[in-house]
């Protein structure tokens, strides 16, 4: 049979990229993109849909014939931060929505992206594992949390086929990130090419885990196709790309862009990141169904400064 996808949350970071990926290997037709804003270039079929507007993500799904949905629509941790309510009413009723939709059958598999978020600042730093304390204190981090346990919930009491992934920091060129605390690793980039210089709101020091946006595409992918029986992990698995600090990704421009200078002026972001792990234990994703990164943090600046640089010249 036919798998028959909605994106929900389709213009934003990951959901630009993703929905170009699915729709190579599901063909345009079988993929429909929603956002609650009609996107700038319609590639395929779209919707206009609100995540918390569950009437019509059924009629959405009743009338596409839906099989599979990535919801990835979500306040991120900076933005949930100034708005704290609606972070955590987006975040959750979103999510409701899509795990009712999977229980009563409408869909018979959901992607629901966590981060790294669900920790916190007593969870240990450095490679942190799969299973260990998670106290966040962002809205977020709690949304995420609370998120993952109902999605393992859904799965043990009612069989819900629910996937999930602990995204770090994304990378990527071909579309912006919205409101994270990563935010500054994709920025940097559009800086070093535009005016060889870039102001950091996090401080030097701050390592955090990162991934380039190909293999978060790759691991998003590959844990949704992989056979059921292997994604033993319901919540969500740790996944680790790179992990760096402001310091080394320059250092890393530098190698191509020589003049390139950055400074530092922290903001109510350094607190979020320092809540947050340096560096991720992912051995479970890789034991269960085969993750593995293929970028180190030299190929992809390499990668997104070739591409960004052939975009602007
Ligand atoms: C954020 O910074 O909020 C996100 C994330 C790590 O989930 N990029």
């Amino acid at each position: 049979m036919t798998e028959k996808i909605l994106i929900i949350g389709a213009n934003g970071q990951i959901g630009t990229e993703l929905s170009a990926e699915l729709r190579k290997i599901f063909g345009t037709n079988n993929v429909v993109t929603s956002d609650i804003k009609a996107p700038a270039q319609a590639e395929g079929p779209y919707e206009l849909l609100d995540v918390m507007d569950k009437e019509n993500m059924y009629a959405i799904i009743k009338k596409h014939g839906i099989t599979q949905v990535y919801l990835l629509a979500a306040l991120l941790s900076a933005t949930a931060e100034k708005n704290p309510k609606l972070g955590w009413d987006l975040n959750m009723q979103g999510l409701f929505n899509g795990l009712d939709a999977a229980k009563e059958g409408l869909i018979k598999k959901l992607y629901w992206p966590s981060s790294i978020a669900v920790f916190g600042p007593t969870t240990p730093r450095v490679n942190t594992p799969q299973y260990t304390v998670m106290e966040p204190n962002t809205i977020y981090g709690i949304s995420k949390q609370a998120g993952e346990r109902f999605c393992e919930y859904y799965h043990q009491k009612y069989g819900v086929d629910v996937r999930s992934l602990r995204y770090p920091g994304l990378i990527g060129y071909k579309s912006a990130p919205g409101g994270g605390t990563t935010d500054y690793a994709v920025h940097i980039y559009h800086e070093a090419l535009k005016n060889k210089t870039y102001e950091c709101f996090l401080k030097a020091g701050t390592v955090l885990p990162m991934m380039y946006m190909p293999d978060a595409l790759h691991a998003t992918i590959e844990l949704m196709e992989a056979p059921a029986e292997k994604v033993k992990i319901r919540s969500s698995y740790n996944v680790a790309g790179v992990s760096f600090d402001p310091e080394e990704i320059a250092a890393s421009i530098r190698k191509h862009i020589p003049e390139f200078t950055i400074s530092y002026k922290p903001d109510f972001r350094q607190a979020i990141a320092d809540s947050w792990p340096a560096s991720i234990d992912d051995t479970e994703a890789r034991n269960h169904w085969g993750w593995k990164p293929k970028y180190d943090l030299e190929n992809m600046t390499k990668d997104m400064l070739h591409h960004l640089g052939a975009q602007t010249s």
